[in-house]
């Protein structure tokens, strides 16, 4: 894709207008309590938006809306092909605005316009177009019976779904688990990570426009203590689909147990391993894919591969190459194309992954590039890329998710050993394996235990490719695919009598 300059970019942040209110039953609202908190560009830490500080209130008025809209079926009542078109037009608004939708993630999240422009904003218009197409397409059955019975097996939407988003993938995450719950004909109120609010509430205000009727896209900012947990609470809430950590994921589980039993579809962390064959030709490609996979949206990713495990035969060649294609790497202006590398989150974040760095120092691991932070005089969040050899499976930076832009490499003999050690994690997210040797690519990919494995690449697949984790990864979660449609139906058999 082409990128626009730095100027470009920076003359649309001047124009911005960001959404800050909540959208609740098709208007844009101030918080009940009136309250606001403030959100801040991690790669320089200046205030950029005071935001709606909803709370416990505000999820009322939200889910109850979404039931209305829901009970007197001005969404859920639409014919499939009446609900595609409209969740197209919001596609077309998305994509008509796409550069300001980069530019607003970019400056919320820290993220580079590298990332937000060539992957988060259009993605966001991709998945929703591929999400609509679907809305019609998917088919109810009939089971064989005798000739005086009909049997029907019809798929019915939930009712009110809520959505829990995590601040690094704002837009994408927001569109990938809303447009399905969407399509299904529930209605949805999204919960976007109080760090990165603004392009879910610019999504929302948008979809008022692309005649989303009222009270079916509802945006909720706030925090996960007290909006989350509410929406995790509320009795009105019959399906929560959530991407974020573990331990949150724990919680919801416990809340929906106490509460009413809604379904929790659950995207949790990943430790994603890529096993390196010695049978490989092309070192270049290969150490490419490897520092992109590790290094992409700063390593703030899900399934970033941060455990990179190399045939001992191959090690030193191929890492020398690693360290080399890591140069291209650098942080600098987010709003420079140039720039591959953004700011973490947060300040906070950006202390826990250099905890991790010192605290796989004291293990042992050898620290042979980065594990710094940079750029400290713009007030911004930057770590450089970071890379540690010899890391052991036991070693804290191996098992836990670090988050940010630290990769270690590991040594193997034998794909047994390669197969164990990818598998040596409470994750399951994606794995990648490179080989040029049929038998060891399919012993791999049917034996490393992930949702995702993808074959001398790194690749979370494309719209119709399902994506959740195993293990700890996930929990009843499929995102994309029409698998993330089906999870937000009930299945029910409608079972007739005929006259004989
Ligand atoms: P979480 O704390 O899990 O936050 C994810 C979302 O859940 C946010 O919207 C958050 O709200 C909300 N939340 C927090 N506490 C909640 C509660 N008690 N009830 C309901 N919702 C709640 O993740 P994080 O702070 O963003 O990151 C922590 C770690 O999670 C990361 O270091 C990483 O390991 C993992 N993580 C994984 C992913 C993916 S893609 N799997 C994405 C992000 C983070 P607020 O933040 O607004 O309070």
């Amino acid at each position: 894709m082409a990128f626009l300059d730095r100027s470009a970019y920076a003359a649309i942040e001047r124009r911005l207008k960001p959404t800050v209110q909540a959208v609740i039953d098709g208007k844009l609202v101030d918080a009940v309590s009136g309250r606001t908190f403030d959100s801040y560009n991690p790669a320089n830490g200046q205030k950029i938006a005071e935001i709606a500080g909803c709370d416990e209130r505000d999820v009322d008025l939200a889910v109850q809306a979404a039931k209305r809209a829901f009970e007197d079926k001005r969404w859920a009542g639409l014919s499939p092909s009446d609900r595609k078109a409209r969740l197209q037009r919001l596609a077309m608004l998305l994509e008509a605005h796409v550069d300001e939708f980069a530019v607003l993630e970019t400056i919320d999240a820290g993220k580079p316009i590298y990332d937000t422009a060539r992957s988060d904003a259009p993605g966001s218009v991709e998945s929703i177009l591929w999400t609509a197409e679907a809305a019609d397409k998917l088919l109810d059955h009939m089971t064989k019976t005798g000739d005086t019975n009909l049997s029907m097996v019809v798929r019915e939407p939930f009712g009110v779904a809520a959505i829990i988003v995590p601040w690094n993938f704002p837009l994408y995450i927001t569109v990938m688990k809303s447009m399905p719950a969407l399509a299904a004909g529930n209605s949805v109120v999204i919960k976007p990570a109080q760090l990165t609010s603004l392009t879910a509430l610019k999504l929302g205000a948008l979809a008022l426009e692309a005649g989303i009727p009222d009270g079916v896209l509802n945006v909720v900012p706030g925090s996960g203590s007290k909006v989350g947990a509410a929406l995790a609470r509320h009795p009105d809430v019959r399906v929560i689909s959530f991407t974020g950590s573990t331990e949150v994921g724990r919680s919801l589980l416990s809340h929906s147990s106490e509460t009413n039993l809604k379904r929790v579809l659950l995207e949790l962390g990943g430790k994603c391993p890529v096993v390196v064959m010695p049978d490989i030709d092309d070192y270049d490609y290969v150490a490419d894919r490897i520092v992109y996979a590790a290094m992409a949206h700063s390593g703030l990713n899900c399934t970033a591969t941060a455990r990179v495990l190399i045939h001992q035969d191959i090690k030193e060649k191929l890492t020398a190459k690693i360290l080399e294609k890591c140069g291209l790497w650098f942080c600098g202006d987010t709003l420079d194309p140039r720039n591959r590398m953004g700011a973490m989150v947060s300040e906070e974040h950006m202390k826990g992954v250099l905890d991790y760095i010192r605290i796989g120092r004291e293990e042992g691991a050898d620290l042979i590039l980065g594990g710094r932070q940079v750029l400290e005089e713009t007030g911004g969040y930057f770590i450089e890329p970071t890379v540690f050899d010899n890391m052991q499976p036991w070693m804290r930076i191996s098992r836990e998710e670090i988050f940010g832009p630290v990769m270690g490499i590991t040594p193997f003999r034998s794909v047994d050993e390669a197969i164990a050690l990818a598998n040596d994690t409470e994750y399951g997210l994606l794995a990648s394996v490179y080989s040029n040797d049929l038998n060891t690519v399919i012993r791999l990919t049917r034996e490393i235990c992930a949702g995702t494995v993808s074959v001398n690449c790194y690749s979370e697949g494309d719209c119709a490719s399902p994506f959740g984790g195993f293990k700890q990864s996930g929990f009843n979660c499929k995102d994309k695919s029409l698998w993330s449609i089906e999870q937000f139906t009930e299945l029910k058999s409608i079972w007739m009598q005929l006259r004989g």
